[in-house]
């Protein structure tokens, strides 16, 4: 069985309801969720003017491999009616690998670890949440936010 996790964020319509709907679709698909950060208030990174989002991130266990697993992603943003316009850009739902196992790879269409989460708060914290313990090409997740501005990101309370 291989371990990954999973970055999730939403920022047009209701996020929250969004995120749980990929939850749903993942689990449909044969992804087992074995852990599930909270919600988080996040600013957006990057492409600024656009509206707060939601992020969350989860720990799953799955047969597949990362482009199977890749697949599944694209299918849940898919079915959520994502549409690509503003790189960056707001959208219902992304979701990213993160993680895989510790594999390392850097190809056209995947590139695991994910490229910019050793940036972003909005990985980091609620990853940091779920697994205390987690490397990041060899370097302790808890470390690395250490250097990072974490104002951006506000847990919601009300916990899954
Ligand atoms: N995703 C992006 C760009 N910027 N900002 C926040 N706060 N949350 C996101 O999920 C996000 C972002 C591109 O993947
Ligand atoms: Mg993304
Ligand atoms: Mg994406």
């Amino acid at each position: 069985m291989n371990r990954a996790y999973l970055s999730l964020g939403s920022n047009i319509g209701n996020s929250k309801e969004n995120i749980l709907k990929a939850y749903e679709i993942l689990e449909n698909n044969s992804v087992k969720i074995s852990k599930k950060s909270s919600f988080y208030e996040t600013d957006p990174y990057g492409y600024e003017d656009q509206d707060v989002f939601v992020n969350s991130v989860i720990e799953i266990e799955t047969n597949f491999s990362p482009y199977e697993l890749l697949d599944i992603c694209h299918l849940v943003e898919k079915e959520l009616k994502r549409r690509r316009i503003i790189h960056w850009g707001p959208r219902t739902i992304d979701v990213d690998i993160l993680l895989f196992n510790d594999i390392i790879m850097d190809e056209e269409f995947l590139i695991i670890p994910h490229k910019e989460m050793t940036k972003r708060a909005f990985v980091l914290v609620p990853l940091l949440e779920i697994n205390s313990e987690i490397e990041i090409n060899g370097k302790k997740a808890v470390d690395i936010v250490k250097n990072i501005d974490t104002d951006s990101v506000r847990l919601i309370d009300d916990k899954l």
